[in-house]
This record gives structure tokens, sequence and C-alpha cells, in this order.
């Protein structure tokens, strides 16, 4: 849009008035955000409006994701930047005295997700309103998001992310839209005049969802797409005890803050259902006001189940066309299946979501009824040609569970993994029997982020460069960030790229000087590794590394001074994890206070680690730690966003790592460790010895050792723990299996540091070459292959 810097000013003190009733200058810092913010609501609302009329008046096929996460992190920087109208506002900001940095810090950060799973769903919403693709949103309102984390003597504690305590300003709650979500009862089934069934519910407890709508900018091209959040509410009207206006708020209250266990708790049954059908019953209703026929569903709708969380919209699809629509079961189901696709973001067996079928017909008898239909079904259609142990090991419902991963594939056209690798493994291990079955549903869509937040906003310094550099094509298409090459024997862009570096490096220093009070001087590398806390991210094998310098430099050998930076949180109820977070802050502790340890080697765990926190760490890092053990991580998207800031790479074959260094060239990162081939291999031979190599590598005893032996502050009980599961347990991921390589590997990086100037190539290689993992194009991709939804805007 266009927009004068002296008609900003105007609007944004007449927004103040009229909110608040008084002037700019006297608001709180939440206030100014507030204003600013509602203003900016008001500059997009007319193309919102448009986009959805556009959609049904062109009658364009349209994208829900559903995902029970979203991480859309602070909004007004990437409206403004998406607006056109970022330098404006930030240059009319100034004039009126007031630090742009200090307002956009003033939003809160809807924290609801976990990680991965939930910031890649917010990265595809911007990246679909940014390509001009009909695609929005469907998930949860939560009234708290992921706890906020803080360290207690070294241990995480949680606290209540109570992120709505003020009004969110980019919502807009839509009453009139909405739906009633029907949970328990009874339900029978009475043949109708024609012949067809009827279910007829009794003594169900129904919910009222309310959807609350927050609008998805897109870059530079007047598309404002939909992220719908749902919050449960008490059906008006009905009399209700207390208790039950308690057990129905419950419902969207709590993000569950486990990525890595199924609990298999009935309120998280409660909760994937209630989005699922409150999102499938709005799309069918809207879809009602523009056809007749039901059959044309798939020519007018996809949704994509992100993960299994709503998996059950093959159930709840295939009741609404049953039972609402009076449908055929065949004609139904092929409708189901053409509307369905289904992405998979884990091979970890414990994170498998099964639900007991007797608390699945207790909460949803009519599901229940409808997924025993489609167990049936699929085995009486493919038992005969693949056998039946095959169908047995892979139909929706056996010993008495309901497994939701193999529910999803058999009721979607299409299923993908997130990586390469990772989706050649779901066809070889994970789902191979049901590729057996469906070979033409697989497919693969590697990840990708949005480099509009982690460069363009996240990085000023960087961009500017790249503008002055390459001109400024590359803000709307990444891919020609490749021209940068050019500049690989240009001493002068090399040193430049370098102050960038600096400048990003100065601002973390200054952050975790205030946090923690720590000194982080700026020609040490930066070593950053940022995700959940999880037994196979190995951060303990980082942490392996910083010991193995810690005793090297006490040996009076030198090493390039190195930073250590982690964030992270682990689930509350994930002993190893935290015992693991306690660890590293033990290590901290140890090696911060420990003066010949000043200047040379320090760990610096941020706590409270997110989205916003990400923006600040991710522009400062020269080393990206990506060290999962091969096969088992199964994209990974911190690594992008680490390689577009000009992070090298330290990584294990594992996840996208491998098509970053395909992208980015073998020199310009450092890989070791097992493969996926070798891990199984030794895994299969039971041929591998923890404490074999334990007893071999004198180092690693001694590491080992340190666990346990009182070298490192307030870990006595966290150190056995963990040298159990090493030791007795034989390490489940295989730690001191890659330390030799890992620690080879790091020296590699810190002869590079040496050679600043190749570092800075290599630095450079990898920006060159982010472009291609832009969510951008991972969403055109699943457009084309997997919705029919094509770009209207996009490149
Ligand atoms: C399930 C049941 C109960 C409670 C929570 C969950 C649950 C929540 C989130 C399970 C898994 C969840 O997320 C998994 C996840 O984030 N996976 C990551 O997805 C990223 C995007 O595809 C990948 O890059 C990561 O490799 C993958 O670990």
């Amino acid at each position: 849009m266009t927009l004068s810097k002296k008609r900003f000013m105007a609007d944004y003190q007449a927004e103040a008035l009229h909110l608040f009733a008084d002037k700019l200058e006297h608001l709180s810092t939440l206030q100014q955000y507030q204003a600013l913010a509602f203003l900016i609501k008001g500059y997009y609302s007319t193309n919102w409006a448009q986009t959805k009329a556009t959609y049904d008046r062109q009658q364009q096929k349209q994208l829900y994701y559903f995902s029970i996460e979203f991480m859309p992190g602070r909004l007004l920087g990437s409206n403004l930047l998406n607006l056109g109208i970022k330098d404006t506002v930030e240059a009319g900001l100034s004039e009126l005295g007031l630090d742009p940095e200090t307002v956009y810090a003033a939003e809160v950060d809807p924290g609801l997700g976990n990680g991965g799973l939930g910031r890649l769903a917010s990265a595809f919403l911007d990246a679909m309103a940014s390509v001009g693709m009909a695609g929005n949103g469907n998930g949860i309102r939560y009234q708290y998001g992921l706890f906020q984390q803080r360290f207690v003597d070294g241990y995480q504690v949680e606290l209540p992310d109570d992120w709505l305590r003020n009004p969110y300003a980019w919502e807009t709650r839509k009453e009139n839209r909405a739906v009633i979500v029907r949970f328990g009862g009874t339900v029978n089934l009475m043949s109708r005049p024609d012949g067809s069934l009827e279910a007829v519910y009794h003594d169900t407890d129904d919910v009222l969802a309310v959807p609350y709508d927050t609008a998805m900018v897109g870059y530079h091209n007047q598309v404002v797409n939909t992220m719908r959040l749902w919050s449960a509410e008490p059906v008006p009207g009905g009399a209700h005890s207390l208790e039950e206006k308690a057990r129905v708020n419950a419902i969207t209250q709590i993000l569950y803050p486990d990525d890595s266990d199924t609990a298999g708790r009935e309120l998280r049954l409660r909760q994937e259902y209630f989005f699922t059908s409150a999102g499938v019953q709005s799309i069918i209703t809207h879809f009602r006001r523009y056809h007749h026929d039901l059959r044309l569903l798939p020519q007018f709708v996809a949704i994509h189940i992100n993960d299994t969380h709503p998996a059950m919209a093959v159930l709840e699809l295939m009741r609404v066309l049953l039972d609402d629509a009076g449908m055929d079961w065949d004609t139904a189901w092929q409708i189901t299946v053409k509307t369905l696709s289904y992405t998979n973001h884990t091979l970890m067996a414990e994170a498998l979501e099964t639900w007991p079928q007797s608390m699945f017909s207790q909460l949803l008898p009519r599901l229940a009824q409808i997924a025993g239909e489609v167990d049936r079904r699929f085995r009486a259609a493919y038992t005969r040609r693949f056998g039946e142990l095959l169908v047995d090991r892979c139909a929706p419902i056996a010993d008495g569970q309901l497994r939701m991963a193999y529910l999803a594939v058999i009721g979607s056209h299409a299923v993908n993994g997130v990586a390469k690798l990772h989706s050649k493994l779901l066809q070889q291990s994970l789902l191979k029997d049901l590729y057996m079955i469906f070979p033409e549903r697989f497919n693969n869509k590697t990840n990708g982020i949005t480099p509009r937040r982690w460069v363009q906003i996240a990085n000023p310094d960087l961009s500017a460069l790249i503008d002055t550099t390459i001109g400024t094509n590359w803000r709307r298409d990444p891919r020609e960030l490749v021209p940068l090459v050019a500049q690989l024997e240009d001493p002068q862009f090399l040193t430049q790229l370098q102050a960038a570096k600096r400048v990003n490096k100065q601002r973390l220093a200054a952050l975790v000087h205030t946090e923690l009070g720590l000194e982080m001087p700026l020609d040490a590398i930066y070593d950053v590794q940022i995700k959940r806390l999880h037994a196979y991210k190995r951060q303990l094998l980082h942490v392996f590394g910083i010991l193995e310098a810690y005793l090297a430099i006490k040996n009076g050998e030198s090493r390039p001074p190195r930073m250590h930076i982690f964030g992270a949180k682990a689930a509350p109820s994930y002993r190893y994890a935290k015992a693991v977070i306690r660890l590293i802050n033990g290590v901290a502790e140890l090696i911060n206070h420990d003066p010949e340890m000043a200047g040379k080697l320090q760990v610096v765990f941020i706590p409270n680690y997110g989205v916003s926190l990400a923006e600040q760490i991710i522009p400062a890092a020269d080393i990206s730690e990506q060290i999962s053990l091969a096969g088992t991580e199964a994209s990974g998207t911190s690594n992008m966003k680490l390689m577009s800031n000009g992070a090298l790479t330290l990584a294990t074959l594992d996840g996208a790592n491998i098509e970053i260094q395909e992208a980015a060239g073998a020199d310009a990162m450092v890989t070791f460790g097992l493969t996926t081939s070798e891990v199984a291999q030794l895994q299969a031979s039971h041929a591998y010895s923890a404490k074999a190599l334990y007893a071999a590598n004198p180092t690693l005893h001694r590491i080992v050792d340190m666990l346990t032996d009182g070298s490192i502050p307030g870990i006595a009980s966290e150190g056995r723990e963990i040298a159990s599961e090493l030791l007795e347990y034989n390490d489940t991921y295989l730690v001191l299996a890659d330390f030799a390589s890992y620690i080879a590997a790091s020296k590699r990086l810190d002869a590079l540091w040496q050679k600043p100037q190749q570092w800075a190539q290599a630095a450079l290689k990898n920006i060159a070459a982010s472009g291609q993992f832009s969510a951008d194009f991972t969403v055109q991709r699943y457009g084309r292959d997997v919705w029919d939804v094509l770009p209207t805007t996009g490149i």
C-alpha cells in the first residue's frame, strides 16, 4: 500500500486519541503498541474482506491447514513489512519520538505450539498469503500457550503463559460463525424412507465453538488470508452447572506442552475433535452457501492434516457426508479421500498417536462406529491381494487401539514426509506396509522457512548489504540470492559481511549481558543450538564437545574463543530432558566461573526460547549445531534459518541437513557421524557397546566421569541419571559412538575460523544457497502436487 509519513503520523495520533482519549506521548509503551496495531489492522481490513470476496466470487479452490499448533510470532513487524510500509512507519515513529524496536517488543508472542511443527504451520500461512494461494489455518485458541521457562538453581521452572491478559490486537471474534461440537451421548441409526441411514443422537454434551480470525497478510500483493482459531464456550441458554462450564472451558484452556510423547489423555482427544469438527463444519457450511451438491467438495476444498492430531478429520468428514448429507458409503469415502492429505512429522515410535477404542467410543460414539467400518472395509478390500499379516500390521484398528497415522494414510489421497531422507524412511520403515498398498500416495515435501521474518526483519544489516550488492529482487524471490556468489573473491564484500554479523553479535551480547550478566566477546565464535530439548537431538553431544574443549584449554591447549549458546524448553514431564537442562546449567556454572575460561569458553543458556528470542539469536550465529542421530530428526527448520543468516552448519547426515549440504556445497559446512544405514546396522547387530567406547577413549572416559565425580556443580542426581542412560542402558542415541567424529568436525571449524576470509566465503555460500528453503516454494509444491491450489501472485 502507499502511505506517506505525514499521513501515517496523523492517522496514528488519531488512533491513539480514538482508543485511549489521550496523546500518544502520554501512553504506555503497551498502549502505543496497541494503537499502532489497531491502526495497521484498519489499513489491511479492506483487503482482508476483498480477498475473501474474491475467493468466493471466483469460486477458487481453498486449502484449510488443520494444525493443533500455530506459532505466528509477533505480527506488527511482519505486517508492516508485507504491507510495504515498514520504513515509512519507522520513520514516522522516530519523528514522534518513539523507538520502533521498543514498540515492537511490547507485542505478545503467541506461543500456541511446542516447536517445529507449530512454527512450520505459521510459516506456511505466511507463505501462502505471500504467493497468493487461497490457504487458511484452522486450529485452537488456547487460553494459555506454551509455558514460560525460568531457571531456578539451574532447574527448569514452568510458569503459565497468560498471553491473553491484554486484548490480542490482531484477532477478530466471529460470533456469527460459531458452530456446535457434540461429545459423548449415544447414537442410534434409523432408516429413512429412502433407505439411507439417519444418525439420531441422545444426551450429548454440546460445546459452542467460537472462531477468532487473525489476518495473514501477504507480501506486497494485497492478499490477506485467515488463521481461524476456535475457542470453547458453553452453549448459550443451556442450563449449566459451574462444573459443566468449567469442563467446557477446559477444552481450549491449555496447550499440551509435550511434543515427544502421546499422553493418551481424554482432554487431548477432546481438543483434537473440537477443532477438527468445528473446522469441518464451518467448511461445509460455507461450501453449502455456494453449492448444493457435496459431491463437488474436492473441486473446491482441500483439507490438510498436519501430523495426526487432526486425523479424525477422516471420520468427521465421513460423518457429515453420511449422516448430514445422506450419502452412501462409497461416494462419501471417495470424496473424503480426495479432499484430505496428510503430513507425517516424526518417525519416533513414542510420538505416534494411538487411542484406546474404549475411550474413543465413549467420547465420540458415532466416529467410533465409522472407524470400525473403515477398518472392516480396509481389511476386506486388501487382504486377498496383500495377505492377512500385512493388512493386520497396518489396519487402522488393532489390539483395541485406533492408530491415527494409519487412519490418516488410508483416508488421504496424499501423504508426505518433510525432507527427502524422512520421506524415504517413511516408505522403508514406519509406513512400509501402507506404501505397498498405496505407493502413488507417497511423496516428499521438504520443509521451508520464511526469509521475510528470519532475514529481512531479524537481520536488517545483512539485508541492507545484500540490497546494495545485488539489488532488492531477492526480497520477493530469495532464489535471487544465488548471484551473491559473484562476491566470493571480493574482500571488501566479505569484510562487510563480517561487519553485519558483528552488529548482530553485539545486539545478542547486550541481551545476554542484561539477562544473564555474562560477557560474550565479539571476536568469539557464536556456536548455537536452539530447538526443543530431546534425547534424539543430542544436546548432550554438544555438552560433551564443550567439556572436551574445557579439558583441552585446562591442559594448556589454545583454541579459538567460543560462546556456546543454547535455547531449549523441555516437556515438563520429560525427566531426561530436564536432567540435561540441569547439566547444561551446571557446566555453565563450572566454566563461566573459571577465570582461565574468561573470554575463551563460555556457556550461555538463554531461558524461554521461542520465536521472538530466535529472532535475536539466529542473526548472531556463526555455527549451527544440527547433531541429531542420523535417521531421527524428520527435517529440522532451525538449520535453514541459521543457514540463511550465514551460520556454518555442524551436522550429522540427518533430515534436511543433507539437502542443505547439497545446496551450499560440501566445503560450506562440516558433517560427521554415523549415517542412517550405519546406525541401522549397528542397532540391528547388537554390536554396540557404549561401555567399550568409554573404556577405550580416555577423553570420553574423563568426560563421562565428570557427570558423577562432582566436577560439575549441582548435578549429583542428574549426572548419575545421564551416566546410567549412557553406560547401563547402552546409550540409546549413540552419543558416545559419534563423539570422536564430532570433535574432529568441530576442530575443522576451529581451523577454518583462523582463516576469516575462508570462513566468510563459506558463510556467503550458505546465504546464497538458502533461497531454495523458502516456504514460499514449499507451499507451491504442495499446491501443485497435493492440494490443486495454485498461486496467483507467486514467483
Ligand atoms: C502429541 C500428542 C500429545 C501431545 C503433544 C503431541 C505433539 C505435539 C507436537 C507431538 C508432536 C509435536 O510436534 C512434533 C514436531 O514438532 N516435529 C517436528 O516437525 C518439524 C516440522 O516438520 C520438523 O522440522 C522436525 O524435524 C520435527 O521434529
